[in-house]
């Protein structure tokens, strides 16, 4: 696979956030994740729906050994090289699935590790992979982001703090902010079998679902600089992992890309939200 304008790519990702590499999944690949993710989201009960009405599903990848295949796929991998990322590290991810006719999800950014300095700089030290099973658009919740958003405030930083995320899950206040539209904010269309992928830090959200058909999408997070991280940030990213449905021979498989920390540091505590330091 031959990533188009890599350089151009990477100065987004690194400018803006966010990038597209087209057509990453094969036919084959995306079939077998929309008969797997379908299998896991037909057995959810109605209070595992109603607690995620917002996001849509949540559903650890944990829970089956095909996305231990899709975190060393070798287009994605070959597309994290090209844009200069030679040893990522991989730590989590959700298959998050948006049933037909539902609401927003809520805008938000997934960094954790907002108490170091190095959250403040264009050091990418999270990225989100993510893989849309359906060609998307805003009539059936396209992903929407801040450009900008990960190096820089926006007013949304001071009204999510306060926002309570059990309460946004359930769409308890549709006319909340954290689901409307704000300046700077851009849609990400793209086709099945795309490659979106971001910075962690970047504000993000996505719009309902109005569509008949589910609008699914697997969330893989992977450490582009891992070695290049504190080590108390690397401890913590370490301890992630948690064992559900893989087999040893599924952590065999994903074995170079586990985030291991060599130093016995104590984890970097987590928060969610950044500090003024984000100008
Ligand atoms: O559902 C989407 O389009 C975005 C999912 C998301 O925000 C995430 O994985 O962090």
């Amino acid at each position: 696979m031959k990533v188009e304008k890599p350089k151009e790519k990477y100065d987004q990702l690194i400018a803006d956030g966010y990038c597209v590499v087209e057509n990453v999944l094969k036919e084959e690949m995306l079939t077998q994740l929309r008969s797997v993710t379908d299998e896991l989201l037909d057995a959810q009960t109605e209070d595992e729906r109603a607690a995620h009405r917002s996001s849509g599903s949540m559903i650890s990848v944990y829970t089956h050994s095909l996305f231990a295949d899709l975190v060393v796929y070798p287009r994605a991998l070959l597309a994290l090289e090209a844009l200069g990322f030679l040893r990522p590290k991989w730590s989590s991810g959700y298959v998050i699935s948006k049933p037909p006719q539902s609401p927003p999800l809520f805008w938000h950014q997934d960094w954790w590790g907002w108490n170091d300095p190095c959250s403040y700089t264009a050091l990418p030290q999270q990225l989100f992979l993510m893989y849309y099973l359906v060609d998307t658009t805003p009539y059936n919740g396209c992903l929407r982001v801040i450009k900008g958003s990960h190096l820089n405030r926006h007013q949304l930083h001071d009204i999510l703090p306060s926002a309570h995320g059990e309460s946004l899950q359930r769409v308890n206040d549709a006319n909340h902010p954290a689901y409307q539209h704000f300046s700077g904010e851009a849609d990400i269309p793209v086709k099945a079998g795309d490659l979106v992928i971001g910075d962690s830090r970047l504000l993000h959200a996505s719009h309902g679902n109005e569509s008949g058909e589910r609008r699914t999408v697997i969330t893989l997070w992977y450490h582009p600089f891992f070695a290049l991280l504190p080590t108390d940030m690397q401890a913590h990213i370490g301890r992630l992992r948690q064992s559900m449905a893989w087999s040893d021979a599924d952590w065999e498989r994903i074995a170079e890309l586990a985030p291991v920390c060599k130093n016995d540091v104590e984890p970097l505590k987590w928060n969610r939200n950044p500090g003024p330091e984000l100008k």
